[in-house]
């Protein structure tokens, strides 16, 4: 009997500790002084021989074989002229104990042709991401932060969305469906809006930043990670290039 009553405690415990993290309280946001911010802005580059992209195996489901005529490709190296594409930049240091607006606007992230597209993503924490299925077959969304608490959902039919939000930063949350085992997509998550994903031409720009010390990483799911140190004098712009190097 007494063992009953202490696991039942145990599970009340449990079930308010839940709710309590569901039900953070919102942290007002530090202002913004906009007279001094400035940007820090530049290009990720591959120097040397690029390496092949993954080539998908999708063959075990007819229905997404059936999309596509030659080779399925990952996606996970894109580099055109020593550019790179879909590498992740953020600070990760020297922005102190700020808060930041949370945006309502969600980030989305659709499943189309048995992929994930975007492939590299970012969100503010408790932004919501929205993640759709454009397909005529059901897929699932899978997220498996190792910080973060993890989800896991059907998107059952052509159209159906969900949205998550995301509790702790995480710069890189593999995200996956565990119908197609291929299926693969890449979250960061930071607590302030100073993120980009870089476009074709291996660009980001991190605006509105406010003068200051920085650490700014890079992060690709190839390449892996670098820091670099920038300094932000008042209304002022910071090139950063990074560089990934051939092994
Ligand atoms: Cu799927």
């Amino acid at each position: 009997m007494a063992t009953r009553w202490v696991v039942m405690a145990g599970m009340l415990g449990l079930a308010l500790a839940g709710c309590q993290q569901s039900e953070r309280p919102v942290r007002e946001p530090t202002p913004l002084d906009l007279t001094t911010v400035g940007t820090i802005a530049g290009v990720v580059r591959f120097e040397g021989t690029v390496p092949a992209q993954a080539e998908l195996q999708i063959g075990s489901s007819a229905e997404c074989a059936a999309l596509y005529d030659g080779p399925v490709l990952a996606g996970d190296v894109l580099v055109k002229d020593g550019k790179v594409q879909n590498a992740l930049v953020y600070i990760s240091k020297g922005l102190g104990d700020r808060v930041f607006a949370v945006p309502e606007t969600p980030v989305v992230i659709d499943q189309r042709d048995c992929l994930f597209v975007p492939r590299v993503a970012a969100a503010q924490v408790d932004q919501p991401v929205r993640f759709l299925n454009s397909d005529m077959l059901a897929h699932n969304v899978h997220g498996v932060p190792t910080e973060a608490r993890s989800w896991n959902f059907m998107l059952a039919v052509r159209g159906a969305s969900r949205d998550a939000t995301i509790e702790r930063e995480e710069p890189a949350i593999e995200i996956k469906c565990d119908v197609h085992p291929w299926m693969k997509a890449y979250l960061g998550v930071f607590d302030h809006p100073y993120f980009a994903v870089t476009d074709a031409d291996g660009r980001f720009s991190l605006s509105q930043v406010p003068p200051g010390d920085y650490t700014v990483t890079v992060w690709h799911e190839r390449f892996g990670s670098s820091d670099t140190h920038a300094t932000l004098a008042p209304k002022s712009a910071q090139n950063v290039t990074f560089f990934f190097r051939a092994e």
